[in-house]
């Protein structure tokens, strides 16, 4: 290759650095809590994009899994572009079944054992609570975002979003404990954008969910199958 074809190669390369740094979106979400509480689940936040004006390009479906391991759902949460596909492994000894009563994405795998695996599609956007028929306690959400632009946060917050074209965006952030919230960013094609947002988790009450068939879980001679 010729020298000035190199060095034309080599500015093009030193010039493209700062170029990478386009698109990325990043932020730190905070929860106000009542006083004297402190928050432990930072990572369950979700936070997407969408454009302002027009609508996202159709995410690339996925496959996810939330396992189920002594009596808890893992992850707690997980986000997913809408009509991806979630798989349940039992990793218990013993059976679960799992269900949502979600208007528009209610389904019920079942009651199925340890080793077993069910899956299920989540084609329509929104926040679906997942239970567990058996076991009060087991809660988890699949969050189905209708963009290709979403992250789930650390333990202290803080996430990054790649690849976003510049535009004017609406920032959604999702918490199972707090209001939505939507607020408008901007992301530029020279830089970072850095997007805080603090949701308000004070007025967080927790309330036992019922079973499959709108029952108390501690009814006396409840059908738990
Ligand atoms: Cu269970």
């Amino acid at each position: 290759m010729p020298r000035t074809a190199i060095r034309a190669l080599v500015a093009l390369i030193c010039s493209a650095v700062p170029l990478a740094a386009q698109g990325v979106v990043s932020g730190r979400v905070t929860l106000q809590e009542k006083p004297g509480t402190p928050t432990k689940d930072l990572e369950t936040a979700v936070v997407w994009l969408t454009p302002v004006n027009g609508t996202a390009p159709k995410p690339a479906a996925i496959k996810a899994e939330i396992g189920m391991l002594s009596r808890t759902f893992t992850p707690h949460v997980q986000v997913v572009p809408v009509g991806s596909t979630v798989s349940f492994p039992n990793k218990d000894p013993f059976s679960h079944n799992i269900f949502s009563t979600t208007v528009g994405s209610a389904f019920d795998l079942g009651l199925y054992g340890k080793g077993q695996t069910k899956d299920r599609i989540f084609g329509a956007v929104g926040a679906v609570p997942v239970y567990c028929n058996i076991h009060a306690k087991m809660t988890a959400w699949v969050v189905s975002v209708p963009t290709p632009w979403y992250a789930q946060p650390s333990a202290d917050g803080r996430w990054t979003i790649r690849g976003v074209p510049a535009g004017t965006y609406n920032m959604h952030v999702w918490h199972e404990r707090a209001a939505q919230q939507v607020k408008p960013i901007s992301v530029l094609a020279n830089g970072m954008v850095a997007a805080d947002i603090q949701l308000d988790a004070r007025g967080y009450v927790f309330v036992q969910h019922r079973d499959k068939r709108g029952v108390d879980y501690n009814a006396p001679g409840r059908d738990r199958y």
